[in-house]
């Protein structure tokens, strides 16, 4: 396994991202990819825009809604140590899903993450507003539709040139499990899925707490969730955001 330091280094001045094998044991990855293909599956193609029906892709959303598991699967401590070396021991969760690549789904299209593609340029690499956490649910083969990154890309900090990125682009295999973390800047796309089986992938996002999140609803879970949640759940939900700027003005000795 390898450092914080390596890995937040690799993300910030190296290729932009770092796989980490073995992270979510096989078993919670198969009930999480079996909640997320119930979920989509009773809501039709989930999100069925014409986009997504014309790209075979579909999302789980509101998964702090659908069991322990997932409140766990947010909170995985190599992941939350990560995250919080990068965006501060204050950061909140951004957004939280699963992306769904139906049998015969195209490219998505490459992308920067939020907030970036809602914001204007220039982008800045540091400090990072945003990381982004791929989950492996199933293993992600040459065929089913594996995760897409031009590595170092964070670093031109700018948005995805589509031409570069078909010439830089590599795909990351990897086993059920298998966490991608990376820059929110980093170009990817996902490639298609050739297979008769869906891929899918726990997309999680961490930011700056002073970076709005993307899903608005992120703090509106069940208050069964709310009465167990442990003090980096409440963190993650926004709760203590007051809290946090209360330290911040404290270390700007202003108050
Ligand atoms: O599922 C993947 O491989 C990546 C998906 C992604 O980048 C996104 O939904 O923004």
């Amino acid at each position: 396994m390898p450092s914080v330091k390596e890995v937040t280094e690799e993300i910030l001045g190296g290729k932009g991202f770092f796989v980490l094998p073995g992270l979510m044991s096989q078993a919670d990855a198969a009930s999480a990819r079996a909640s997320a293909i119930a979920e989509a599956s009773a809501a039709g193609l989930a999100g069925n825009s014409a986009r997504n029906e014309k790209i075979k892709h579909g999302t789980a959303r509101a998964l702090l809604h659908q069991g322990e598991l997932f409140e766990r699967l947010v909170q995985n401590p190599t992941i939350i140590e990560i995250a919080e070396a990068l965006l501060g021991d204050d950061m909140t969760l951004s957004s939280y899903s699963c992306r769904i690549m139906w049998p015969g789904a195209t490219e998505m299209g490459v992308h920067v993450d939020y907030p970036y593609w809602a914001l204007p340029e220039p982008f800045a690499v540091r400090p990072p507003l945003m990381l982004q956490v791929i989950w492996m649910l199933q293993d992600f083969t040459e065929t089913n539709g594996a995760t897409l990154v031009a590595p170092a890309s964070q670093l031109l900090a700018r948005r995805p040139d589509r031409g570069r990125f078909k010439r830089e682009a590599i795909k990351v295999t990897g086993a059920s499990g298998t966490a991608i973390v990376s820059h929110g800047l980093l170009w990817h796309d996902t490639s298609p899925n050739h297979t008769d089986e869906p891929r899918v992938s726990l997309l999680i996002n961490y930011g700056n707490k002073v970076i709005r999140p993307l899903d608005s609803r992120i703090g509106e879970v069940p208050p069964e969730v709310l009465a167990r949640a442990t003090p980096k759940l409440r963190q993650l939900l926004g709760l203590q955001f007051g809290q946090a700027l209360g330290r911040d003005l404290q270390r700007q000795r202003l108050y």
